[in-house]
């Protein structure tokens, strides 16, 4: 805590008044300093929450330029702002030290920590990892991108902590110390806030940077740390890597070094890029005490998250499926993956904000398993234009029962966007209660 010593005469500002705001804001009265506190929003979600606790910190809501940024000694900045915005970058050229809530968390904190990002996958894998530890007698704290700010966490009596990172904390991280830490996988996403896809690769592969094991994916080299580490390394992977998947007296395993450590019908949820996520929660906790007993009953438990890839129900044989946290196309063509069969079964809707990426890697994926693909929201003409088997919408009623007239008895209908959901909906929990009741509609 010496650290909170140096800062506590400094003019801080907490720049962002969301979920990440309010947890900077909520530790820093906790140590008895008081911030500024500024959001581009007129109206911020905590506005409510300052008003009845802290009505007495100075505060500026709207346009940044009017903030006087360039005056404080430092900026503690949620990640919903990037160091580009015009007001942020010009503070920093005046010499403003500008961090994120992870980064006072990591100048504070000494418990080991087990960090995770990714494209896709970082959910449920720090949700399993945090149930593992839990099962295993652990006191174990879970936040970051998943929902709980960093900071609400520090005053738990914890052993250890299990974050979620996105590039965007990443991007305002440097003295994170990690026990174990992971880029599950990278693909196209958030290129609208990025200056290239290197950029958005550079700033995942940060997270290696104090870690004491690294834990990458075998199969998919943007993962791997660019600069050499003597920290040692783990990999995970379908077929390659010291933690993959193989037969073992005809049966699919989870695989240890060589040794069939479980089955893969151990865990209670299925798809390939569950066992993958999977190998990587036991490559990350290698570092702790956790037995096979362990793991067979937390994996026994784990129902997976909402809206991943979400059994909904059979309806005249069609089986429907809400993913629609796939926000990108990483996770479509793994949702694809998981629920393809021999023939082109699957009806998939999609659709929204394409965030600049390249839906074109869908196609292949399209033409080999899908019979229909129904699009609607912003970027639906560019998912279209990728097929014959493409038909376009205006929402997702419309989308539900063109699938439902589509689709025969043996199909699954999946809602798997390809995109983020913020052109038509408050977030991608929204969007898949729709589709749930756009499916239950007429059932009864
Ligand atoms: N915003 C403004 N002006 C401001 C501050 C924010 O317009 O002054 C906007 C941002 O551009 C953004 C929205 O407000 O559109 C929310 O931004 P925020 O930084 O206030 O967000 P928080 O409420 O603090 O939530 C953040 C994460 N959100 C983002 O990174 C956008 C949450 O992840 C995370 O759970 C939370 O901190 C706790 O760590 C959400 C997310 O969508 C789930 N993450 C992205 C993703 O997973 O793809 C990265
Ligand atoms: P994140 O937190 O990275 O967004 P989630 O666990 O919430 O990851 O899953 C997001 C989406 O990615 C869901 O559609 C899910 O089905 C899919 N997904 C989960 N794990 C993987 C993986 N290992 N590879 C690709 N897609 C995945």
């Amino acid at each position: 805590m010496q650290y909170l010593n140096e800062i506590k005469n400094k003019h801080i500002t907490v720049l962002g008044l969301g979920v990440t705001g309010l947890g900077i804001v909520r530790f820093l009265l906790s140590q008895s300093i008081q911030p500024y506190v500024v959001d581009s929003r007129e109206n911020p979600p905590g506005v409510d929450w300052l008003n009845q606790h802290a009505p007495q910190l100075k505060t500026h809501f709207g346009d940044l330029e009017n903030a006087a940024l360039s005056a404080c000694d430092m900026i503690i900045i949620s990640p919903g702002l990037g160091l580009k915005n015009p007001a942020v970058a010009k503070a920093i050229n005046a010499g403003v030290e500008v961090i994120g809530d992870v980064e006072l968390f990591a100048r504070i904190n000494s418990k080991p920590v087990v960090a995770v990002t990714g494209s896709n996958g970082k959910s449920t894998v720090v949700t399993l990892a945090y149930e593992v530890l839990k099962t295993a007698g652990y006191k174990v704290a879970l936040g970051g991108n998943i929902g709980t700010a960093v900071l609400d966490l520090l005053d738990g009596d914890f052993d250890v902590f299990v974050l979620e990172l996105s590039s965007f904390q990443l991007d305002t991280t440097r003295s994170l110390k990690t026990t174990s830490a992971t880029v599950l996988n990278i693909s196209e996403d958030h290129l609208d806030r990025y200056d290239s896809y290197q950029a958005y690769i550079d700033s995942k592969l940060s997270i290696y940077n104090g870690a004491e094991h690294l834990v990458i994916n075998a199969e998919d080299k943007q993962t791997h740390p660019v600069s050499r580490t003597l920290a040692p390394q783990l990999s995970f992977g379908e077929t390659q890597g010291n933690y993959h998947l193989a037969q073992h007296n005809n049966e699919a395993h989870f695989m240890v070094k060589d040794e069939a450590y479980l089955p893969v019908s151990a865990l209670a949820v299925v798809g390939k890029h569950n066992y993958l996520n999977t190998l990587a929660v036991m490559a990350l906790l290698s570092p702790f005490a956790i037995t096979k007993a362990h793991y067979k009953t937390a994996l026994a438990q784990f129902n997976g998250l909402a809206h991943r890839c979400q059994f909904v129900g059979e309806f005249n044989g069609v089986k429907y499926f809400n993913d629609s946290k796939a926000t990108n196309v990483g996770a479509t063509v793994a949702a694809i993956d998981s629920l393809a069969g021999k023939h082109e079964n699957l009806v998939v809707i999609a659709g929204g904000d394409a965030k600049g990426a390249d839906l074109e890697v869908l196609k292949p994926y399209i033409e080999k398993h899908v019979k229909a693909l129904i699009c609607f929201g912003k970027d639906a003409k560019d998912l279209v234009a990728l097929s014959a088997k493409g038909h376009l919408t205006n929402n997702m009623s419309e989308a539900v029962t063109l699938a439902k007239q589509l689709s025969k008895s043996g199909d699954t209908v999946l809602l798997a966007p390809a995109c983020a959901s913020i052109d038509m909906y408050n977030n991608y929990m929204q969007r898949g209660d729709d589709f749930v009741q756009c499916v239950l509609q007429g059932l009864s």
